[in-house]
């Protein structure tokens, strides 16, 4: 059983895994902040970069070890069913970690602790069953076909808002294929995978197939994306970091998915039922505290129930209860960085001073003591060219705007840089699946919002970035296609004509 838990971190400097051992770093030092009193907590290392190169060499060599090349698929399998079952029994540990990295609700966390044993056995079973195909190229006496292979060592960097739970949707896929991982969490929240590298030895898996380096983006991760070892990218983060990987990516050839932020409609039409679309909209926003990928930040009410469904909001925004994040009554916890609390301020006035009416919020709650909290916020009378309705505010900000019909509501909609997530409430099924296939966006949820399902896929287009996670999407993500060609006739080729499908 693992045993690291709040209480072995609190306080001490996290090591860091490589090769199947925990290690300390020497790299300096950086706090680690509990966001529900504005406390350090514990530290992480900022990896070196030869550290960083001893992971990914690490990886390199487990991938070429006959113990995890060789395996078989099955095997391969049963080894993620095995680490299933460590996080599976570890539910509240995990959730207590996260909660004390990045402040999200402890109910929140616990559910994406249930999510990781889901997504594991979700990648076991998919491992023995990653197949080729058998093509017919029209020519007689001739074998071609395709395998599937691992693309060698991933580079994994996570955010910091769900940090196991988007951590395991890309090593589920990217192991299941037979490849191995260097994982970079982000310098605000490491502990978990720090936590999980125990669990991964635990379940048997080979020295070196799974490591963790921490540190800040611009040395340990930069230090990761550029090195020449790694095989693929996986990033979830800001669009700006995003555009780094790729133009690194430019350069040394090295494939990535990124999946980025968002700036999503969250649409109510006139013939939804209103009140449920109301609480859709602020679970949407509030959940998290805005801080997630696919939150519903761009509120789109139709005209003749704007009004109404305003008040709704407002009226359920008003109701909802800050403070501490284990608390099981609580609906809103801090937020996870005071840079986004900052952030979040500038918005505010921003907003204000470009016409927007402040309908609810827009301070910081009273006798929460020095954790990070701010109020829900709601913002009426948007317009779409406002910056509050094109920039990722990632916090509890909801904008919301009006529409007439449906080409209104699709041309405002779609006039954003981002593509994430969408949603749309309404009773009129010709009408959400029209706004379904005019929608610009990589999801889209009808009368529900924010229920994802690890087997399927989940991803942005324009820039909230490329590739998928989740579903057999995910797996080809992490492998790639080879096909072999294979001759029985037994005669001989015409050596100076290529061999071309007449
Ligand atoms: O993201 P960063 P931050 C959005 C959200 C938020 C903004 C900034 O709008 O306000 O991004 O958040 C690593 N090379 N999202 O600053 O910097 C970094 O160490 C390699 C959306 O936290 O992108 C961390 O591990 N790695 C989002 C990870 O990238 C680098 C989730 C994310 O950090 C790097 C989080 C570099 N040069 C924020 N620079 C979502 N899509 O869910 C940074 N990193």
């Amino acid at each position: 059983m693992s045993a690291i838990t709040v209480a072995h971190m609190q306080d001490t400097c996290l090591p860091i895994s490589i090769g199947g051992a925990y290690r300390a770093s020497d790299g300096p030092e950086i706090d680690c902040y509990d966001p529900t009193t504005g406390q350090v907590w514990c530290r992480i290392s900022d990896c070196t970069d030869a550290e960083v190169d001893a992971a990914v060499t690490a990886a390199g060599a487990a991938m070429r070890d006959p113990v995890w090349r060789d395996i078989t698929q099955s095997q391969r399998g049963l080894l993620m069913q095995r680490l299933a079952e460590i996080p599976e029994q570890n539910i509240d540990r995990i959730a207590e970690i996260e909660v004390k990295d990045n402040g999200k609700l402890l109910r929140e966390m616990r559910a994406l602790a249930q999510a990781l044993p889901v997504g594991l056995r979700y990648f076991a079973g998919m491992a023995d069953k990653i197949e080729g195909t058998t093509i017919p190229v029209n020519k007689p006496d001739m074998l071609n076909f395709t395998v599937r292979e691992a693309l060698g060592v991933i580079g994994v960097i996570i955010p910091w808002n769900s940090p196991l739970y988007m951590m395991v949707r890309a090593i589920a896929p990217a192991l299941a294929c037979g490849n191995t991982v260097v994982v970079k969490p982000s310098e605000h929240a490491s502990a978990g995978a720090v936590a999980f590298a125990e669990m991964v030895t635990e379940a048997g898996f080979p020295d070196g197939v799974f490591n963790v380096v921490t540190g800040y983006g611009h040395s340990a991760g930069n230090a990761l994306i550029t090195h020449p070892g790694i095989a693929k990218i996986d990033f979830t983060g800001g669009p700006a970091t995003g555009r780094v990987i790729a133009r690194n990516a430019a350069d040394t050839l090295t494939p990535s998915s990124l999946e980025l932020g968002g700036k999503s409609p969250h649409v109510v039409c006139d013939d939804a039922d209103l009140d449920a679309a109301a609480n859709g909209v602020v679970a949407g926003i509030f959940a998290a505290a805005g801080q997630t990928c696919v939150a519903g930040s761009r509120c789109f009410v139709q005209e003749t129930v704007y009004e109404e469904v305003v008040a709704r909001i407002v009226e359920k925004a008003r109701a909802i209860k800050i403070g501490d994040p284990r608390r099981d009554d609580v609906q809103l916890g801090p937020l996870a960085l005071w840079s986004q609390v900052e952030k979040v301020a500038e918005f505010v006035e921003s907003a204000k001073s470009q016409g927007a009416t402040l309908a609810f919020g827009g301070g910081r709650p009273e006798g929460l003591g020095d954790g990070w909290y701010v109020e829900p916020t709601v913002f009426t009378d948007v317009t779409n060219d406002m910056r509050i309705a094109r920039e990722e505010i990632f916090g509890p900000v909801l904008a919301i705007l009006k529409f007439s019909d449906e080409d209104d509501l699709l041309q405002q909609a779609n006039d954003s840089d981002f593509a994430l997530a969408s949603g749309i409430w309404t009773q009129n099924i010709n009408r959400a699946l029209r706004f379904m296939r005019r929608i610009e966006a990589g999801m889209v949820w009808i009368n529900t919002y924010r229920s994802p399902s690890v087997m399927s896929p989940v991803g942005g287009f324009k820039a909230s970035g490329y590739g998928k996670h989740n579903g057999f999407a995910a797996i080809e993500e992490y492998s790639r296609i080879k096909t072999v060609v294979i001759d029985y006739s037994g005669a001989q080729q015409d050596a100076f004509v290529m061999r071309i499908n007449k």
